[in-house]
């Protein structure tokens, strides 16, 4: 039997039990305990992990630039929030990975490529409509040099890709949203309709820098700016800038 022979000077504990009432308490409590750790564990674990790092530092060389390619897409498809507008990323491995959290090699040339599957609209501020902060002050779209995306021209603006603490705005022409081929879940194939951006620019020293998209594409919230403009994995995330 568990624990200590009763001794003749205990009182009974009534329930006829050979474990002490001080013993049952031990063990209440040790069980709580237990449980209140895993609780913590598992919630601080989905708070690491979600969403993922892509490491784009480990193992670089100096002197050698990172490409990074992410997608932009209407509606993730998947998740919590099928329905959001979302960035992905492409993981060195060429799996698309749901995040927006990158660590990248510090005073590194980064070759950014956008694969822009969302419609555009005009903008509401014409400013964020202009390129700043990359190399040349200008992007690649679809194979011509833009330093300006004129949202009140064809399909409009999307997105933009945007680091206020490094200057840099990247507005991102939209595709038609009446294309046969319109994507509607990620991740998206380039054999749907897309545009594609490219750019470069340089990391700065060690750092977190938040970026994030300006135009206020959260459909159903307070002036678009609630729901994936508010959340990382989204519609923002961090450059990790890492020695
Ligand atoms: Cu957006």
């Amino acid at each position: 039997m568990l624990g200590a022979p009763k001794r003749s000077s205990e009182p009974a504990n009534g329930g006829g039990s050979q474990v002490s009432r001080s013993g049952r308490a031990a063990i209440v409590l040790g069980l709580a305990g237990v449980a209140l750790a895993l609780v913590i564990f598992t919630v601080m674990a989905f708070l690491r992990s979600n969403p993922p790092t892509v490491d784009f530092a480990s193992g670089h060389q100096a002197g050698q630039p990172v490409n990074m390619t992410i997608q932009t897409v209407g509606s993730i498809g998947f998740g919590p929030h099928p329905t959001w507008v979302s960035y992905l990323t492409k993981e060195p491995d060429g799996q698309w990975s749901h995040t927006t959290l990158w660590d990248l090699p510090a005073h590194t040339k980064v070759n950014v490529t956008i694969d822009e599957y969302d419609s555009g609209s005009p903008l509401r501020n014409q400013q964020i409509g202009r390129v700043t902060g990359t190399d040349g002050g200008s992007v690649v779209v679809n194979g011509q040099t833009k330093s300006v995306i004129n949202s009140n021209a064809g399909n409009g603006v999307a997105h933009t890709f945007s680091v206020p603490a490094l200057g840099i705005n990247v507005p991102l022409y939209g595709v038609n949203g009446s294309a046969k081929n319109f994507c509607n879940s990620a991740p998206c194939d380039t054999s749907e309709a897309h545009n594609v951006i490219t750019f470069s620019f340089t990391t700065p020293g060690v750092g977190q820098y938040h970026w994030q998209c300006f135009v206020p594409c959260g459909l159903g919230f307070l002036y678009g700016n609630g729901g994936p403009m508010q959340t990382i994995g989204y519609m923002g995330g961090f450059l990790k800038v890492v020695d």
